[in-house]
């Protein structure tokens, strides 16, 4: 039997700053961009949630809602260096670990199971939540149990430091009285769609009947199904394999500049290609990451006619994407470029060289770990 661990850090930004200085300890810490300036709240610590802050927020209404905050300005390089170190503690478990973002991963602890010996699900859970508190000074809530999607639910339940198991077979009945819209795959919309249908609840969404799932969800009728009772099977992916090759830099001032910003992208996509060339690798999908003066983070990707590694190309869409977001007065803190959606190592050696052809339409990327705030 499986048995995955959901692992989700309590306020991530915010509990690094704290434990940078311990000035903000038990303080409502607000990490986010200026409220002068349209900034919004990246995350907010536990302190300063009773008061109503959320993530995505403008920092505007932060301050508003929750006047004794400490607006902290964030360190992307520090939360990157502080999720590799948890990363690490998370590899003392397993080598199989899916991470999500840069707080959270999915952990196949079955091979660090062992009930005949006494070493429970729970147990390896307890354990590795006191690791990461004691190697890093993060809290860690967790989920465990024999599914993804469920294990995932369970982990945000009993937030911060939460631990919530649900035994091999309890699925079913742990997911029924919870909102549908928990449901890994159940987006807002879709929520409305099945509460017009009188489906408030997992439970409920379980009662239907297969048609029922075949008419709402058609090729993933039967994948929603079995999520719903808890009985999905999804292995814990692993990403061994390089899936996409990525380059970003931050400015130390804004830049709005768009000869300079022409410049430095086609440095990044350069060096892009460069990497791919030495991996043995050709990608179809361009993604252009973007950080703007507010901390609003977003990607633009679109799909070359034919995989390459070379840099005209990989330049061209890049900047093609990026200057579509070139507004009079938009000033720039990040900009990243990636490829990824690699041709099979058969395909490689039959390709055309030029890019002609249509682009595909926009989409989100899904290359880098970090989630955009929503203005
Ligand atoms: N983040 C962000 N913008 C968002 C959501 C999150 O910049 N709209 C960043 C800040 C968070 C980090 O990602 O610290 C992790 O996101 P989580 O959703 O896990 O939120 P937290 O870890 O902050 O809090 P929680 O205890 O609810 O997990
Ligand atoms: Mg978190």
């Amino acid at each position: 039997m499986r048995h995955i661990i959901h692992a989700d850090l309590d306020a991530f930004y915010a509990t690094v700053e704290q434990l940078d200085n311990p000035e903000l300890r038990g303080k409502p810490v607000l990490v986010g961009g200026r409220p002068e300036s349209r900034g919004v709240v990246a995350t907010a610590s536990y302190e300063a949630r009773p008061f109503g802050v959320r993530s995505a927020m403008p920092m505007r209404t932060a301050v508003r809602l929750c006047p004794q905050g400490i607006i902290v300005r964030p360190r992307f390089t520090r939360y990157r260096e502080m999720s590799r170190q948890v990363m690490e503690v998370f590899r003392e478990f397993t080598e199989v670990i899916e991470p999500l973002s840069l707080d959270e991963a999915y952990l196949d602890i079955s091979g660090a199971v062992n009930e005949s010996e006494g070493r429970w699900p729970l147990g390896v859970a307890l354990d590795l939540k006191r690791r990461v508190k004691s190697q890093t000074g993060l809290t860690v809530s967790v989920g465990v149990s024999v599914s993804k999607s469920v294990s995932k639910i369970a982990s945000d339940l009993d937030k911060p430091d939460g631990l919530v198991v649900v035994p091999p077979g309890d699925q079913a009945d742990f997911l029924a009285p919870l909102a549908v819209g928990k449901l890994w795959g159940i987006g807002p919309k879709t929520a409305e769609r099945l509460k017009a249908e009188g489906v408030d609840t997992i439970g409920a969404l379980a009662e239907q009947p297969p048609e029922w799932f075949e008419r709402m969800f058609g090729q993933r009728a039967n994948s929603v199904r079995l999520r719903s009772i808890g009985l999905d099977d999804e292995p814990v992916n692993t990403e061994r394999i390089t899936k996409s090759v990525s380059s970003e830099t931050t400015f130390p001032d804004d830049l709005g500049d768009p000869e300079e910003l022409r410049r430095v992208l086609e440095e990044l996509a350069g060096g892009v290609a460069g990497s791919l060339e030495r991996k043995g690798l050709q990608g179809r999908t361009v993604t252009v990451k973007l950080r703007l003066a507010d901390f609003t983070t977003f990607t633009r990707q679109s799909t070359l006619p034919s995989p390459s590694n070379e840099p005209g190309p990989i330049q061209e869409l890049a900047w093609r994407l990026f200057s579509a977001e070139l507004t009079t007065g938009r000033t720039f803190r990040l900009l990243g470029v990636g490829v990824s959606n690699f041709a099979e190592p058969d395909e490689i050696r039959q390709l055309p060289l030029s890019i002609e052809g249509d682009f595909r339409a926009y989409g989100t990327g899904l290359g880098w770990p970090e989630r955009a705030p929503q203005a």
